[in-house]
């Protein structure tokens, strides 16, 4: 097992600058309310939390940020304020991943998603990737259409067009270790911009779509996934997970949801048959937002979908 001693420090990154939608930064305080810590301890995991963004007033809604447009090739929306925040979840995803501790990094959109990868990868190099998406997230400015950082974090982490990346990423090239593309699985794929389906194309990127999970089955597309960035079964598996990869009639208050996603059940699989191999290294939970929900019942189901998600990775049998 990856982690014999069962210690996970949980890092909140209430961050929603990624994207334009206020909300999205009150996921981890909500995530927490319903129980997140209390049900990792009941699995026997020791727990600890680390709030990198508290106190720098970065926690706050995009409106009450910096408007600010890097248009110096493409288009990237808010890169001071996204930087400065990625690169504060990085330095405590990277801490906590050299003291041999689990890193659960709870959204906040999925702009943090640079964080953890360069983070995770600077402490163990052989580290492979299963991105849970409906997104491939692998734009850089002149490729996106909406600016929107939450969209760039697999491209920044690979190291792809460094040269038209906002320089206020240039706290990334300190990072170790570039994410390989042959060291990260997409799974639940369904709203690709068409240069993110040239990139994943020209790069190999193993990438299981709906249209995988259809034909073959969840546990068939697993398999294959980890079969491809794990073949010795040896490496830790780092799984980011974006809530928005399950279908909108279970996690219906999130930024950018797209039909047709991942059963719960299918989504739930993914991270137990992860768990199931004892190589879950760093799991990250992004992209809930309580703002987006038109009733009550949609943020319940919404967070719960989170918590539910943590659970069945750390650990937690059907019977
Ligand atoms: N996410 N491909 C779209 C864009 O704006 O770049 C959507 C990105 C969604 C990002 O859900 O983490
Ligand atoms: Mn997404
Ligand atoms: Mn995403
Ligand atoms: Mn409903």
């Amino acid at each position: 097992k990856f982690y014999p001693t069962k210690e996970v420090t949980i890092i909140s990154a209430p961050f929603s600058a990624g994207q334009g939608k206020g909300g999205v930064e009150k996921g981890p305080g909500l995530l927490l309310k319903h129980g997140l810590r209390e049900d990792l301890e009941a699995l026997g995991w020791s727990v600890s939390i680390k709030e990198p963004l508290k106190g720098t007033g970065l926690d706050v809604p995009p409106s009450e940020l910096e408007e600010e447009f890097d248009r110096s090739h493409g288009i990237a929306k808010r890169p001071t304020v996204v930087a400065q925040a990625t690169e504060r979840v990085y330095r405590a995803v990277k801490e906590v991943s050299h003291q041999k501790r689990l890193p659960l990094t709870i959204g906040g959109d999925h702009s943090i998603g640079v964080s953890t990868l360069a983070g995770f990868l600077d402490a163990n190099p052989d580290a492979c990737v299963l991105w849970i998406d409906a997104h491939a997230d692998i734009n850089t400015p002149e490729t996106s259409p909406s600016g929107n950082i939450h969209g760039f974090p697999v491209a920044l982490a690979m190291g792809l067009s460094r040269e038209v990346w906002p320089k206020q990423f240039s706290w990334l090239d300190e990072a170790k270790n570039k994410l390989a593309a042959d060291r990260i699985a997409y799974i639940g794929l369904r709203d690709l911009d068409p240069c993110e389906k040239k990139r994943v194309r020209e790069l190999g990127i193993a990438a299981y779509s709906m249209y995988h999970v259809d034909k073959y089955g969840i546990a068939k597309v697993v398999e294959m996934a980890l079969a491809r960035i794990n073949p010795t079964g040896k490496s830790p598996v780092h799984i980011s997970y974006d809530v928005d990869a399950l279908d909108p009639l279970f996690t219906p208050a999130t930024g950018t949801p797209v039909r047709g996603g991942l059963t719960f059940r299918e989504g739930m699989y993914i991270v137990e048959a992860v768990a199931e191999t004892g190589n879950l290294g760093a799991l990250d939970i992004v992209e809930c937002n309580p703002d987006l929900a038109s009733t009550d019942v949609h943020e319940i189901d919404t967070i719960t979908a989170g918590c539910a998600i943590a659970k069945s990775a750390f650990g937690e049998t059907l019977v």
